[in-house]
């Protein structure tokens, strides 16, 4: 576009159609806009975690009801993702409870990265902090992607988490990024942010030295028994003002329409992939909440007109 690129600020805050027109353009400049990658998620290990995620069904200190589970066998998750795989999922993103993963945790999590790359997916992990060498030996086992959320602005985060730091998050980051791992990374709206909050977010991820390759907007959903249970549900608008954000500022990344379509219309997530979403999780849960399933999905990309983007070559490296 010819138009000079604004503050991200003035961007969020433009009319709306002028938003959605700016962001639609640059989304066809750099992908189709028919197509949507589809990643399948999988709580390999749920609840019982150390830390005090206010939104977190899984944390120990919130009042959530739900029982801690082990870390799952490793043919189990394999027999999964091969489900997934067969249901048209081409990322399979494997998600644990824990604030890092424990050296006698790492052989089971590092087959299975091997053993879903066998299956010709992309491999996807979300476990927490990471040290230098952890993060090594997961791309050595084929990690494509790690996920690891900045989940809102620095101002807000400690409202949020107390258990550890918005740099804490970024220097994880920056390992995963040294090791040669692609990033996945974004956050949450909805939990009585600000839209500074938001725009804040969006700033330091396009800001980082290679942006996500991956950057997920998480709608709250509010779990029984968190602080956040009862948070007001905010303005969907919001939701479509800060995808578009994001695929302005961050022109070549996916943008997924993450957490919370289970609770949005058929013509709210249209306009979540006019604004520059391509990518969803797909299948009935997310790890521990629902998620519109296989049939819904299925009558909205007819509906749409919209297809599931299919993997090309071998699933080495950035799919972006
Ligand atoms: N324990 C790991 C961590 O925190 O990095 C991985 C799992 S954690 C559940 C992954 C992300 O899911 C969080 O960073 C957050 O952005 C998102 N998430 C968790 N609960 C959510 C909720 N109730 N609503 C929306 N997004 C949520
Ligand atoms: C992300 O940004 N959202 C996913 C994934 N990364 C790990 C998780 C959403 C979790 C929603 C709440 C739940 O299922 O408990
Ligand atoms: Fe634990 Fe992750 Fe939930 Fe935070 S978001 S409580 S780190 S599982």
């Amino acid at each position: 576009m010819s138009q000079p690129l604004c503050r991200a600020k003035e961007i969020y805050n433009l009319p709306l159609m002028d938003l959605l027109f700016r962001a639609q353009t640059v989304h066809r400049a750099n992908f189709d806009p028919n197509l949507v990658q589809c990643s399948k998620l999988l709580s390999i290990k749920t609840g019982g975690c150390p830390e005090d995620c206010a939104y977190c069904s899984q944390s120990a200190r919130n009042g959530a009801e739900l029982s801690a589970s082990k870390l799952m066998e490793v043919q189990r998750v394999l027999a999964e993702a091969k489900r997934a795989k067969e249901a048209g999922a081409t990322r399979y993103c494997m998600g644990a409870a824990w604030r890092s993963p424990k050296e006698r945790d790492m052989p089971a999590v590092l087959a299975m990265i091997r053993g879903v790359k066998a299956l010709g997916m992309e491999t996807c992990m979300t476990l927490g902090m990471l040290d230098m060498d952890q993060a090594l030996r997961l791309k050595d086992a084929g990690l494509d992607y790690y996920n690891h959320n900045i989940d809102t602005s620095e101002r807000y985060y400690s409202e949020i988490i107390t258990t550890r730091s918005f740099q804490d998050r970024l220097d994880t980051l920056d390992r995963v990024q040294a090791a040669g791992i692609n990033v996945c990374a974004g956050g949450i709206i909805g939990m009585g942010e600000t839209a500074e909050d938001r725009i804040s977010m969006l700033e330091t991820l396009a800001g980082m030295e290679v942006p996500p390759q991956s950057v997920p907007i998480n709608m709250l959903m509010p779990m029984a028994g968190t602080p956040l249970a009862d948070a007001p549900k905010l303005d969907p608008i919001e939701m479509v003002r800060t995808i578009a954000t994001a695929r302005i500022l961050m022109p070549k990344s996916y943008v997924r329409l993450s957490a919370g379509r289970s609770g949005m219309s058929d013509e709210l997530q249209a306009m979540c992939f006019f604004a520059g979403a391509n990518s969803i999780f797909v299948g009935d849960t997310l790890l521990t909440a629902e998620n519109p399933g296989e049939d819904k999905d299925a009558q909205l990309f007819a509906r749409l007109g919209l297809r599931a983007e299919v993997l090309t070559g071998p699933a080495e490296g950035c799919a972006a």
